[in-house]
């Protein structure tokens, strides 16, 4: 569009913003991140989180999940650290330090994929928003259904509280899916694209926050009111369980790796459409296909970026 409303990244600024792994890298340097969710029942959003963040070219992966889960994302993705979601009763009573040790020693984080929606879930997403402040911070699935779960009890809007809960923190990136941008909305997402682009764009700027709102096509709004950016792929391939816990994933991997929100959300919802584009084409055809066919695509999506 004419009024710069909103514009397509070009392949050059996807190769610019994605960092080159070094010949001589080791696995601190890649980036440490943490994918906090896993309810018991739900190990596998945070399981295809994981994997997804290496696939990315995270050097460390920690699996925070529900005690339940740990035994399942040690089976499945043996590369990850598997952790219980931490207990604040442990370090007060035995006065050691927080045992967030993990979080703190992280990059960035995620956390929603599987976190569940009961009072122990809703008590971490806290806990984890105010006292890792300094690190970026990806928030997705339950935990943008929890803020909004807080904002009807406090009877405000959700971007209000967003914005409180995240004007000390240094990058925050929410990825809705439409069902969950209409819950922080409080009302349906309106299918006409201005009204649609307005709609976003007014609540990361009051949210503060950077907000991707999947679908076809996806669309990220940064808090600075400025353009929206347009991510064009994907297919129905990726209208299945996971798919999202798989681009949290990949979007705290770059965060992990120091991309801004923007670049991280961008890159990571294009490699996340390239690569279901190119196992579309392969398996000829959608149905068949599950997500393994997009994991498996995705080496060639990242060097259709790089
Ligand atoms: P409908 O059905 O269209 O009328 P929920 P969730 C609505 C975990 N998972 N895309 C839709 O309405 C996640 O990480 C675990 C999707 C419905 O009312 C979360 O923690 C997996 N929905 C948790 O499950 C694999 C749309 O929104 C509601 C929509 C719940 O997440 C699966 C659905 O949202 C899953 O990822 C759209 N475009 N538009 C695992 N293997 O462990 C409207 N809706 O209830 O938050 O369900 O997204 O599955
Ligand atoms: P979630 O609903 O959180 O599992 O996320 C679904 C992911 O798949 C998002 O990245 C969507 O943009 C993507 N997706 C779902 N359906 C389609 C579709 N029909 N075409 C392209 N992308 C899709
Ligand atoms: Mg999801």
């Amino acid at each position: 569009r004419a009024d710069g409303a909103w514009h397509l990244p070009n392949g050059q600024d996807l190769a610019r913003w994605l960092p080159p792994i070094a010949w001589n890298a080791h696995k601190g340097r890649r980036g440490r991140i943490a994918i906090v969710g896993g309810h018991e029942g739900m190990a596998g959003a945070v399981i295809l989180a994981a994997r997804a963040a290496l696939a990315a070219g995270a050097g460390l992966a920690h699996a925070i999940v529900d005690g339940p889960s740990v035994a399942a994302v040690q089976l499945t993705v043996p590369q990850a650290l598997a952790e219980r979601w931490p207990v604040r009763e442990s370090a007060a009573n035995t006065g050691a330090r927080d045992d967030h040790t993990t979080l703190h020693r992280c990059d960035a984080l995620a956390i929603g994929p599987g976190l569940g929606r009961g009072t122990r879930s809703s008590q971490l997403l806290e806990r984890v928003v105010n006292e890792h402040r300094d690190r970026p911070l990806v928030l997705d699935a339950d935990a943008l259904w929890l803020i909004a779960e807080v904002a009807n009890t406090l009877g405000t809007e959700s971007a209000a509280l967003l914005r409180h809960w995240t004007r000390h923190s240094r990058a925050v990136v929410c990825t809705p899916h439409e069902g969950e941008f209409a819950r922080l909305l409080g009302t349906a997402v309106p299918a006409a694209w201005d009204a649609r682009v307005d709609a976003l764009r007014q609540f990361a700027t009051r949210g503060g926050v950077t907000m991707l709102l999947k679908g076809t096509p996806t669309i990220v709004a940064t808090p600075d009111g400025g353009p929206i950016t347009v991510v064009p792929h994907g297919t129905p391939l990726l209208a299945t369980g996971g798919s999202g816990d798989m681009l949290s994933g990949l979007i705290v991997a770059l965060f992990g790796q120091g991309l801004a929100p923007l670049e991280a959300a961008v890159c990571a919802a294009t490699v996340h459409g390239r690569a279901a584009e190119l196992a579309t084409k392969q398996l000829g055809g959608v149905r068949g296909g599950t997500l393994e066919a997009v994991f498996d695509a995705l080496p060639s999506a990242w060097r259709l970026l790089e």
